[in-house]
């Protein structure tokens, strides 16, 4: 079983909140852009029953162009320090080695890149030196086009081949294999379709032998799924029941981790899915 510095290992899936601070992040962007705001909303995640809080400072939503890198750092490092200072346990979403670098000085204990350590070629390097889990997503390039790339003709053998590939990558860069977490990346050039394979898949994507983080919260096709009797899409704020519900099915599927922006729910759903998958497993 994977262990963060900080958290208990559990038998049951964990829940990472979200604290995007980013004025255009897909859901909650500008929310929680000042550093105060950003603060306050991860202490009552974890209060909320969060065991790690996602601090992101660079938007992935579909089309996002860069931030520089001295605006990311200027976004999550305070951020990151003053929830470590207060017993968050807190985890850093870049894609850059500098600000994982800076964001483990300041406390964090989790690196979540969501180019699985193709944006930068440093990032597994600094990743190794840390010793902090590693989440390594699957990505097929920024945000600004990835749409484009959504092109599989078996998404889930595909996800599985490319995501073994950073594994050997990272691992030849010094990462130890006890530090990697897999996550197949659902949006992220994946179409609706592609994200349901791969969430009824991921029993093929565990068979690569790491845990999964699941990130599917508030995501595009979830507001499709519920769409009205007019087509409109369900506004992603009105999407946290069917993620609960994609948190349970993850959960009892054997993801380690999912990452959400409304923690309540989730933390009963995975509660939920532990005490079903105890009682099968009983006498
Ligand atoms: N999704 C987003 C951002 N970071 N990290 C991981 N590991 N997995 C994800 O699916 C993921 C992520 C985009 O979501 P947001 O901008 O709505 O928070």
């Amino acid at each position: 079983m994977m262990s963060v510095p900080g958290l208990p290992a559990e038998e049951r899936c964990l829940v990472m909140g979200v604290v995007n601070v980013t004025p255009d992040s897909f859901s909650d962007g500008g929310l929680w852009f000042d550093e105060e705001a950003a603060v306050r909303h991860g202490l009552e995640l974890a209060e909320q029953g969060a065991d790690l809080v996602d601090v992101g400072g660079e938007s992935t939503r579909p089309g996002a162009a860069r931030v520089s890198l001295e605006e990311e750092l200027a976004r999550v490092v305070p951020v990151i320090r003053r929830l470590s200072a207060a017993g968050v346990v807190v985890s850093v979403d870049t894609m850059r080695a500098e600000v994982a670098q800076a964001a483990v000085e300041a406390g964090a204990s989790l690196v979540n890149d969501v180019s699985g350590g193709l944006a930068d070629p440093d990032m597994p390097r600094v990743v190794a030196a840390s010793g902090v889990p590693y989440v390594v997503m699957h990505w097929r390039g920024h945000s600004h086009d990835m749409d484009k790339r959504a092109v599989y003709s078996d998404v889930v053998a595909e996800v599985r081949e490319e995501l073994a590939k950073r594994v050997a990558m990272v691992l030849a860069e010094g990462v130890s294999e006890r530090q990697v977490v897999l996550d197949p990346g659902l949006g992220f050039a994946k179409t609706a379709e592609h994200n349901w394979a791969l969430l009824a898949g991921l029993d093929k994507l565990r068979e690569l032998g790491f845990p999964l983080l699941i990130g599917a919260s508030r995501k595009r096709f979830l507001g499709r799924l519920l769409a009205g009797p007019d087509g409109q899409p369900r506004p992603f704020s009105q999407s946290d029941a069917a993620t609960a519900a994609v948190t349970a099915l993850a959960a009892h599927a054997g993801a380690w981790c999912v990452r959400v922006h409304e923690v309540p729910a989730n933390a009963d759903a995975v509660r939920v899915a532990a005490a079903w998958k105890r009682a099968q497993v009983a006498p």
